[in-house]
C-alpha cells in the first residue's frame, strides 16, 4: 500500500494509524500547493482531487477522504477502532465530526488573511475542541484505547496549538499523552515536525504551514 501524504497535513493521522498497526506502507510526499509528488509526477493525475491523503491499495484501487482511510485502517486493524454497541457507527461519528465540522473549521486560518473571517474561525474551531473535550473518556477519546480518531484529533490539536490556540488542561494532557506514543513520535520524526509541546520551542516553519 501507499499513502500520498503531505507533511503536517491532515494524511499524518492515517500515518500515525498505520505505526499504532504496525502496517508496513510506502509513503510518498506531495506538494499540494505544485501538485507535483516527491517522484515529480503531476498528482492531480493521480488523485484528480488534488489533496491529500490518498491510499493506493495492493490491488490497485485508491481511496480518498480521512475518515473513509481512517475507517478502513480501522476494519483491517479492530484493535484501532472500537468494540462496543454501534462500534463502526460511532467511529465513523466521530470522524465525520473531526472532518466536517473541525478539520473544515480551520480552513480560513490556513488560507485567508481576512481578520474577520480568522477570528470567527478561531471561535468555530474552539466551540468544536470544547464539545470535542465534554466526549473525551478516560485515556482517549473512547476510553483507555486508542483509536484511530485520537490519531485524527491528534493532528487538529497540532493545527489549533501552531495557530497558539487556547488549549485546556484535559486537552492538552491528551495531546501530550498522544505525543508520548511511539507510533506518533515516529510518524512526527518522519515527517521532520515538532511535537509542540509547550516545553518546546515553536518549530512550526512555513514549509510545514504550506501543508494544509
Ligand atoms: N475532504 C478531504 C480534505 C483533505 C484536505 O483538506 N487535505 C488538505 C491537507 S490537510 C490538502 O491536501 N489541501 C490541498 C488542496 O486542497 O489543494 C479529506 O477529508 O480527506
Amino acid at each position: 500500500m501507499k499513502l500520498y501524504y503531505a507533511p503536517g497535513a491532515c494524511s499524518l493521522a492515517s500515518r500515525i494509524s498505520f505505526h499504532e498497526a504496525g502496517r508496513p506502507v510506502d509513503f510518498e510526499r506531495v506538494d499540494i500547493r505544485s501538485k507535483v509528488t516527491e517522484a515529480g509526477d503531476d498528482y492531480t493525475a493521480i488523485n484528480s482531487k488534488g489533496y491529500v491523503p490518498m491510499l493506493v491499495l495492493d490491488n490497485g484501487e485508491t481511496v480518498t477522504e480521512n475518515v473513509a482511510i481512517l475507517a478502513l485502517i480501522a476494519e483491517c486493524h479492530p484493535e484501532l477502532g472500537l468494540s462496543v454497541p454501534l462500534s463502526r457507527t460511532r467511529l465513523i461519528e466521530m470522524l465525520s465530526y473531526l472532518s466536517s465540522e473541525l478539520h473544515i473549521a480551520f480552513k480560513p486560518l490556513w488560507h485567508s488573511a481576512d481578520e474577520i473571517e480568522n477570528a470567527e474561525a478561531r471561535q468555530a474551531v474552539a466551540e468544536r475542541l470544547k464539545l470535542i473535550e465534554d466526549q473525551l473518556r478516560d485515556l482517549y477519546l473512547f476510553g483507555p484505547r486508542f483509536t484511530v480518531a485520537d490519531a485524527y484529533l491528534f493532528v487538529m490539536l497540532r493545527w489549533a496549538l501552531a495557530f497558539d490556540m487556547p488549549m485546556s488542561p484535559a486537552l492538552m494532557a491528551y495531546f501530550e499523552r498522544l505525543s508520548e506514543r511511539p507510533a506518533v513520535r515516529r510518524a512526527l520524526a518522519e515527517e521532520a515536525l515538532a511535537t509542540l509541546l509547550p516545553q518546546h520551542e515553536h518549530e512550526f516553519t512555513i514549509v510545514e504551514k504550506a501543508a494544509a
